[in-house]
């Protein structure tokens, strides 16, 4: 069985440069984070003629089960083997929390299917095959920080960032846990079509990571917030001018809810996915305040994660 943990970026990956190679226009910083993952397991038998994919219980489901069935069929053809796999898939998220993620997913998935057929790949060969799977997915073979570069097929592959930071935290608000998001990969085509806007973004994230960079190594807590604040901002700006919003009622509320925070010396910043959740960027001895002010939204708060193990 293997274990691959979530990952919230600082520095957004959107847009592909390539689609089916998943190459992205732009290198991503993130955070891996303890308690929201998922757990696969890969069983190879000679007798099956098709793979049989169970996820939380439910096998064969038309529509997640073809995604992963589409990768194993990927993964055959790279690794050049035919077998097929009884596929075996948990989220351990919280309930109905809207929160399911395909870089845990695909970063689980991908180091099971290699491990089952008793291969040895690197980590940097794993990172490679998870982002086939998903992009966010190659930041999830390694633990806390990490950076997904730009490059070509074997290049474009996900780093550890050398970062020790024990107090960092991102405390997730479950604001809205029934709307259904539009497909980041949808909303990303539609926003590289703005080419205009989208390379002032290419431009920007550019800057923006080389800011974050200087402000992981000061360990800056204002300057990580605010880089990566304005990062997911202007992600999401650009997102709005296709006519797409992932921010509703109750993600503005928990941004103002923020706002009035930082006007009251409490260090809290915020990021946002292609989804109506907040994320707070924060440090441990902020965290009692912040939920506190928070009152009664359901949170969760993360601390640094591993990277894949194998349990
Ligand atoms: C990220 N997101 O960097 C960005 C920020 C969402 C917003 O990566 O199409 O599921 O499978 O490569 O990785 C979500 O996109 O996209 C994502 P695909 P993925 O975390």
């Amino acid at each position: 069985m293997i274990r691959a943990h979530v990952n919230f970026a600082l520095i957004k990956y959107w847009g592909k440069l390539n689609d089916e190679l998943r190459l992205p226009y732009q290198a991503s910083l993130s955070f891996t984070v303890d308690n929201l993952y998922t757990e696969t397991n890969v069983v190879y038998d000679d007798n099956l003629t098709n793979d049989i994919v169970t996820i939380n219980g439910v096998t064969n489901d038309p529509i997640m089960s073809k995604r992963v069935t589409k990768y194993m069929d990927l993964l055959r053809k790279e690794l050049n083997f035919n077998k097929y796999a009884d596929i075996t898939s948990t989220n351990y998220v919280p309930t109905a929390a809207g929160l399911a993620s395909s870089a845990s997913a695909f970063a689980a998935l991908s180091v099971a299917a290699v491990k089952g057929l008793n291969l040895d790949l690197s980590n940097s060969e794993l990172s490679r095959l998870a982002r086939l799977g998903s992009g966010s997915a190659s930041r999830s073979i390694f633990g806390g920080f990490s950076v997904w570069n730009t490059g070509d097929d074997k290049t474009s592959v996900a780093t550890p960032l050398n970062i020790n930071w024990p107090e960092f935290r991102i405390i997730v608000c479950f604001v809205d846990t029934n709307v259904k998001s539009h497909s980041s990969s949808v909303a990303m085509k539609e926003s590289v079509q703005n080419k205009e806007l989208y390379n002032v973004w290419v431009k920007e994230s550019k800057i923006d990571l080389d800011n974050m960079y200087q402000a992981l190594d000061k360990k800056d807590i204002d300057l990580v917030g605010s880089i990566a604040e304005k990062n997911a901002n202007h992600m999401h700006d650009l997102v709005e001018s296709t006519g797409i919003t992932y921010k509703t009622k109750e993600s503005h509320d928990v941004i103002d809810k923020i706002h009035n925070m930082r006007q009251q010396g409490i260090k809290a910043y915020y990021t946002m996915d292609a989804g109506p959740n907040v994320k707070i960027i924060t440090v441990a001895n902020q965290v009692d305040l912040i939920l506190e002010k928070l009152g009664n939204i359901e949170t969760l708060v993360c601390k640094q994660g591993p990277g894949v193990t194998i349990i």
